[in-house]
């Protein structure tokens, strides 16, 4: 009688705080929708995940189960099943039941959860249609069962024996459906934080399975011995990296562990990701900006030690050091705080020193136990604060230059129409060439633009060297939008750029070099589709009154094949030559007449791809430039960068 009394004190207390969670659940997982849902997968699992990270588990199974209930199954130590000397309740009932003002019951043990500090379990009871518990301990199971909103429906009992001393937690909850928005879990969705998790807790083993779908009885397992490292290596997938070892580092410090792994790739976006706790710290804080800052002043000490940056040269920036960097930066910390309008920010300052000085010694040792690999990371942090201060100086100098100049109207032959949508541009190789491509073109659409000889080769030059350029320059001012910072796509001034070179090697290498230069200060022209490459024909086959131009050998075979023997024998073949060597009729006619012409578009739909031929093409090495041009010479234009 006396413990029914007591039972039913707290019971009250109890249901009052599940209560106030349903009342405001945003306050307690920030949404009910879809990502709300999900948050309750997170708030179980992340017990189990403390559970590994104290060392007593390493093997969590995710269920969406058929009626869309979640199992989450560990193998760890069991919730304690003992009475709690405060509540007189058993502990697990207590877990699932008791809002906490934050910490773990028993507190002072390093915990570091990313969840809800030991509420979570109440709070995905208290916005549960049902909850069962089941604790393996100590050679028995135990169960404890909940229904509409937390409330007990069968206080903790034995239900069995375990035969193999197995230990562990298993937990089934079904979500409210008078809470959520929707209760259908989403497979996709929960697998990418799935995949994160164990690539964030080294050595853990994360199942993912989807009941629902009856064809797949096995789902998905995640196990990464080198954790984040792994993570590096994934972001990685497809990229070109520029350095064979991820380079991975790691310290503790006061119970505060912080590693970092990383690689650079050969293109130009970075890819950092920060956690805490397992939490991703979107907005960063002060382990990032140790670990950056750190990075900085290593990279600038190691440029100028070793000469590659002279005593005049400026310092390389953050953003230089950047450019192709994939990192994951992860801290487990005891007692983190989160700063910020979303929380998403660090604000420890002790990490800041912890992550600076791990970062620094060991990237250090690796530059100079590498130097290979060194010089390759110096040199792309020194290309991109060439790119960097090239943008700058471009700015200036197409603020400056504007159409009104005359130099560059004695160019460009614009077209009449001031609309974009209608107006194109031709990027014509050579004076010849363009003297016909302006006769023969349309005047009210088709602006041409001659280029003599080749342009300069942005990737190997100094930008800002190349910037001085006219060809360069011209091209900038014909397009409109500015570059760099202030680049505007819809300032563009022609809906089609279109590449008009020869089909021989010097027209490839002049594409390719055009290209280098779209890649790289217009990329968002390649990206929407603008830009093209003209197919001027190869052949030229005459019979009787008929002109056929074909593009190849393949086109002019299949034509050739459809004359009678007695036609074909008299058909003229010729091998057309340069662009200017057509007159204007002939090059409308076969290159530029919208009705008749063939345009490849260039896109941009692997930018990892294009790198990698970008590199190829403009890098250093001569050798794979030359046998690639040599290979593809007549079939560049059919490269999809
Ligand atoms: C599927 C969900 O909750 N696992 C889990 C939770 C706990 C423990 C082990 C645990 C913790 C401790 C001691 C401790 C929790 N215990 C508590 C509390 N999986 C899942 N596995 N023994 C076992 O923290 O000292 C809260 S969660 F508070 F009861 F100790």
């Amino acid at each position: 009688m006396e413990n029914e009394q007591k039972y039913t004190e707290n019971d009250i207390q109890v249901l009052e705080g599940l209560e106030a969670v349903r009342k405001r659940p945003g306050m307690y997982i920030g949404t009910t929708d879809i990502k709300g849902l999900h948050h309750l997968v997170w708030e179980i699992v992340d017990n189990s995940i403390d559970e590994a990270l104290a060392g007593y588990c390493n093997s969590i199974e995710i269920i969406i189960n058929k009626d869309n209930s979640v199992t989450v199954k560990d193998n760890g130590r069991g919730i304690p099943v003992g009475i709690h000397p405060k509540t007189g309740i058993s502990t697990v009932e207590t877990v699932y039941t008791v809002l906490h003002a934050g910490g773990k019951f028993g507190g002072g043990g390093y915990k570091v959860s990313g969840g809800l500090h030991g509420v979570g379990a109440s709070v995905v009871n208290a916005l549960s249609s049902s909850v069962v518990v089941t604790v393996y301990k100590e050679g028995k199971i135990y169960e404890v069962k909940f229904a509409n909103g937390g409330k007990t429906v069968q206080p903790l009992k034995v239900i069995g024996d375990c035969e193999d001393n197995r230990t562990g937690t298993t937990v089934t909850f079904k979500p409210d459906p008078s809470i959520f928005d929707t209760v259908i879990f989403d497979y996709e969705t929960l697998k990418i934080r799935v995949r994160e998790l164990a690539f964030l807790n080294k050595g853990l083993k994360l199942t993912l399975r989807d009941d629902r779908d009856e064809e797949d009885t096995t789902g998905d397992s995640f196990c990464y011995e080198g954790g984040i490292s792994e993570y590096v290596r994934f972001i990685n997938q497809g990229k070109t990296p520029i350095h064979e070892d991820i380079i991975h580092l790691e310290g503790t410090e006061e119970n505060v562990f912080f590693e970092v792994a990383m690689q650079y790739n050969t293109g130009y976006n970075d890819n950092i990701y920060s956690f805490v706790n397992n939490i991703n710290t979107h907005d960063g804080g002060t382990h990032e900006e140790g670990v950056r800052r750190a990075l900085t002043r290593v990279i600038n000490s190691y440029a100028r030690k070793n000469g590659m940056l002279k005593e005049k040269d400026e310092s390389l920036t953050g953003d230089d050091v950047k450019e192709g960097l994939s990192m994951i930066i992860s801290c487990k910390h005891p007692n983190p705080q989160f700063e910020g309008q979303t929380k998403g920010r660090l604000g420890n300052s002790e990490v800041r020193k912890l992550a600076d000085s791990v970062f620094s010694t060991g990237f250090e040792k690796f530059l100079l136990e590498n130097p290979e690999d060194a010089r390759l990371i110096v040199n792309k942090a020194m290309l991109a604060c060439r790119a960097r201060n090239a943008a700058k100086k471009a700015r200036e100098i197409t603020r400056k230059s504007d159409l009104q100049t005359t130099n560059f109207f004695g160019k460009l032959s614009d077209c009449k129409s001031k609309d974009p949508k209608v107006s194109e541009i031709f990027i014509v190789e050579g004076d010849s060439a363009g003297g016909s491509a302006k006769k023969g073109r349309d005047s009210m659409t088709q602006a041409i633009l001659p280029l003599r000889g080749k342009i300069l080769n942005v990737e190997k030059a100094r930008l800002d060297k190349a910037l001085g350029n006219e060809e360069i320059r011209t091209i900038i001012t014909a397009f409109g939008t500015g570059i760099g910072e202030e680049f505007d796509l819809s300032k563009l001034r022609y809906d089609k750029i279109i590449i008009m070179t020869d089909a021989d090697v010097d027209g490839s290498h002049i594409r390719v070099l055009l290209l280098t230069l779209f890649y790289r200060f217009f990329r968002p022209i390649v990206e929407a589709g603008h830009v093209y490459a003209a197919q001027p024909p190869l052949y030229r086959i005459m019979h009787g009154k008929t002109r056929k131009y074909v593009l190849n050998d393949e086109e002019k075979d299949k034509y050739l094949a459809t004359l009678s023997d007695a036609v074909r024998q008299k058909a003229e073949v010729a091998r057309m030559k340069g662009l200017g060597e057509m007159d204007a009729e002939e090059l409308n006619e076969t290159t530029m007449d919208i009705e008749k012409r063939v345009l490849r578009k260039i896109t941009v739909d692997d930018c990892v791809s294009a790198d990698a031929i970008f590199e190829k093409l403009m890098g250093d090495e001569v050798e794979p430039r030359r046998d690639f041009i040599v290979e593809n010479a007549g079939y560049a234009i059919n490269i999809d960068i």
